[in-house]
């Protein structure tokens, strides 16, 4: 099986409900491995750039306002396909929709406030990682 790493964010409203462990416990016990993890406050550029896909949407000055509102943990995490494995341990985007057993399923109700952000594909896990782990 391909091994993969991707980017995880514990957005702000994770980290102050005090969810870190929970959420990085769920990865873990899922089999996945934490090769990177970091605490940061996010410049607002560097946000800009993380979610320049959604720059056009709506939504996209709340999501960057929210994203910067306080501290994130930024993890890069690696095991056999990583990147669609944490994808479905998030659940969908929208916490309402999302089923309970997922991360979103199980502490979110507010879109913007959904908990993590996990890289949606092999192209973006490369770009994010580069971007907050451009050590390696
Ligand atoms: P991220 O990128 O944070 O892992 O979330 P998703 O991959 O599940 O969802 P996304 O890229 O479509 O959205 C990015 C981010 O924007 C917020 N959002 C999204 C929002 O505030 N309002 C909206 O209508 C949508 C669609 C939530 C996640």
């Amino acid at each position: 099986m391909a091994e993969e790493s991707t980017l995880v964010i514990v957005k702000p409203d994770a980290v102050r409900r005090g969810l870190i462990g929970e959420i990085l416990g769920r990865l873990e016990r899922k089999g996945l491995r934490i090769e990177g993890l970091r605490s940061a406050r996010l410049a607002k550029e560097l946000a800009e750039r993380h979610y320049e896909e959604h720059q056009e949407k709506p939504f996209f000055g709340e999501l960057v306002a929210f994203i910067t509102d306080g501290d994130v943990v930024l993890a890069k995490v690696t095991g056999p396909q990583a990147i669609s494995v944490v994808r479905a341990l998030m659940g969908p985007t929208d916490p309402r929709s999302a089923p309970p057993g997922t991360i979103r399923g199980d502490f979110g109700t507010i879109i913007t406030a959904n908990l993590i952000h996990g890289s949606d594909s092999p192209e973006s896990a490369a770009r994010e990682l580069a971007l907050f782990f451009p050590e390696g």
